[in-house]
């Protein structure tokens, strides 16, 4: 545990590509699920999705290093685990809500792949939470 007086950040790292949707907003149910791949990454307590650059092509000039967070998660007071059948149809479907309301679905077909992302998410959620 850290040191008194010293902030805690969680050490936990990992990216890669994930399916993701929102589906709670404010408390408030999402109209319509928006399944999109997204490159995601957990650095410092928070997961940050990113938009797709082949989404945000500016034509002639596109080029695949533009890599834009699209939304991040603030792990800290958050809650993860396997949603239920009703949620998706799909399978290994994640459940991720955060503190303030906003409630995502990721997703992988391998389960070897969401099995990593569901251990790391809920090492780092314990992890802020002993602070
Ligand atoms: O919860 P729902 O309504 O079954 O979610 C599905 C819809 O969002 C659907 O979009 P359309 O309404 O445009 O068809 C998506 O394509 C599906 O992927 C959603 O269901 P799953 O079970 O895949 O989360």
């Amino acid at each position: 545990s850290p040191e008194m007086g010293q902030p805690h950040v969680p050490t936990l790292e990992k990216a890669g590509i994930l399916n993701k949707t929102k589906v709670l907003e404010n408390g408030k149910r999402v109209r319509r699920k928006n399944w999109i791949q997204s490159w995601t990454v957990l650095h410092g307590g928070v997961l940050t999705f990113h938009k797709d650059p082949k989404s945000t092509s500016t034509g002639g000039s596109y080029k695949s290093n533009h890599i834009v967070p699209e939304v991040t998660v603030d792990l800290r007071g958050a809650t993860i685990g396997w949603a239920s059948k009703d949620k998706s149809s799909k399978k290994n479907v994640v459940e991720l809500k955060s503190k303030n309301g906003v409630e995502f679905l990721i997703q992988y077909d391998t389960e070897n792949i969401i099995q990593d992302w569901y251990k790391v998410l809920g090492d780092t959620i314990r992890q802020l939470e002993m602070e």
